[in-house]
């Protein structure tokens, strides 16, 4: 149990990268025939796809996935034949409705202020074509899918691309797949790791680029996106996920641990306890210990992993300090489990979400409550926001003054410029200016 600077020690981030994907380094490290460090592996798989497009991706999904696609494309017959049961197609239904309603509650417009000046203001377009990773792996993260393209939707991208990596027989998860037709997407390539984020970046003759890409991934799609970046926009670069859960004496101990292990059951997980109350400390480390034992694998060993490698305990003095630990970790999800959370939340400062009270749990909010699970991680909550519909918009600058501003305004502009050494900006300026003294009105 961590106190005082030790707890401020251990809660200061150094950077938390997303687990090396092992077997899947040992694959590419043996095509090439020597070590490689991730970074140098996704350079090489970035400059494959590069320079051979649809060869490149359909050699790297046969030797990392298993499964070589002749074709990248899902077929239409395919999207349209996707099943899931009845129950599940209505939770997809649910989930991709609140999330929809929750970003179209977003206050994403421009402005064009029109006064004395003239018109100033920002007019706000869609980005043209956006591509979704969605990770296959451990998970088919159908919620992802979900979470990530309804914004763009409601930003008004008309165009999106969306990638995921096939399982050996080269399918999609047919509950991936009826998500992506619920939402009415049509665009979906059988391909996944960095390889897909090197298509959607540089396009080929397959898959075409794309304006920016989005959706979490593991380090080598991590790694990509950051490579990318300059040819394409991206969203954020997302890591591994961390709770930071704040309990007091009145939190349940049970739903404590069980927040705390939903989260920890993610691959590279952090989870986070800070609690004023040290009895309920123990508590929780005796249900955490039963829920966990009671977890089937392999999500046992998941969660194990986390708890073990990368838990922290923290006891504050009061609820007061457990708030400025939470601002210095900056935690991807800020669960608070007090007996007023309402009274909490005016001191909160970094977070990419914060969930109050105990019908708020994270892991409601990984699929229906509504914002996007797609939040900013490894501290990134500093200087990120949860992805959202500003994301996928572009905001233009608009300028229309009139002969009054310019008369007002410009003589100032062409000193700027003359201090700058840039004469021929002071001089566009001054032709208006003198055009003007020669005939007023003239323009
Ligand atoms: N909690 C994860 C997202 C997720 N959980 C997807 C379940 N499915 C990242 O914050
Ligand atoms: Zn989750």
């Amino acid at each position: 149990v961590l106190q005082g600077p030790d707890a401020r020690r251990a809660l200061t981030r150094t950077f938390n990268d997303l687990p090396v994907p092992d077997a899947v380094l040992r694959r590419i490290e043996a095509t090439f025939g020597e070590a490689l460090s991730p970074e140098a592996v996704v350079e090489r798989l970035l400059a494959d796809v590069r320079a051979r497009g649809d060869d490149a991706l359909r050699d790297w999904t046969e030797r990392l996935d298993g499964h070589r696609p002749e074709e990248l494309a899902v077929s239409a017959e395919d999207l349209a034949a996707a099943a899931v049961d009845g129950p599940l197609h209505s939770a997809i239904r649910l989930a991709i409705a609140r999330v929809r309603a929750f970003y179209e509650a977003q206050p994403a417009h421009g402005f064009l202020n029109h006064g004395p000046d003239g018109a100033l203001g920002q007019l706000v377009r869609p980005l043209g074509r956006v591509g979704v990773y969605v990770p296959g792996g451990l998970a088919p993260l159908i919620s992802t899918l979900i979470h990530t393209a309804v914004p763009a939707q409601v930003a008004g991208v008309r165009d999106i691309v969306v990638t995921t990596p096939p399982d050996r027989e080269g399918r999609i998860h047919p509950a991936i797949l009826v998500a992506a037709r619920e939402l009415g997407l049509t665009q979906l390539y059988k391909v996944g790791g960095a390889q897909a984020i090197g298509a959607l970046a540089y396009g080929t003759a397959s898959i075409p680029a794309v304006d920016k890409i989005a959706g979490p991934g593991n380090l080598f799609v991590v790694i990509a996106k950051r490579m990318v970046y300059g040819m394409a926009g991206i969203e954020s670069l997302p890591g591994p996920t961390e709770t930071l859960v704040v309990a007091d004496d009145s939190a349940d101990p049970r739903f404590v641990a069980a927040d705390l292990l939903a989260q920890a059951e993610h691959n590279g997980a952090e989870p986070v306890l800070v609690s004023t109350s040290r009895d309920l400390l123990l508590r929780v480390q005796a249900e955490l210990n039963g829920q966990l034992e009671a977890l089937p694998e392999p999500n046992r060993s998941w969660a194990r992993d986390s708890v073990q490698a990368r838990m922290k305990v923290v006891l504050a003095g009061s609820l007061a300090e457990a708030l400025e630990l939470s601002n210095l970790y900056a935690p991807e999800h800020l669960c608070l489990l007090t007996r007023d959370p309402w009274s909490l939340l005016g001191g909160v400062q970094r977070a990419g979400g914060v969930f109050l009270g105990e019908a708020s749990m994270e892991a409601l909010g990984d699929y229906v409550a509504g914002p996007s699970h797609v939040m900013p991680t490894g501290g990134t909550a500093r200087f990120m926001s949860p992805v959202n519909v500003r994301d996928f918009q572009t905001i233009i600058s608009v300028v229309g003054l009139t002969e009054d501003t310019l008369r007002r305004i410009g003589p100032a502009g062409a000193l700027l410029a003359r201090a700058e050494g840039l004469e021929a900006h002071a001089r566009a300026i001054e032709s208006r200016l003198n055009a003007q003294e020669d005939a007023p009105g003239a323009f």
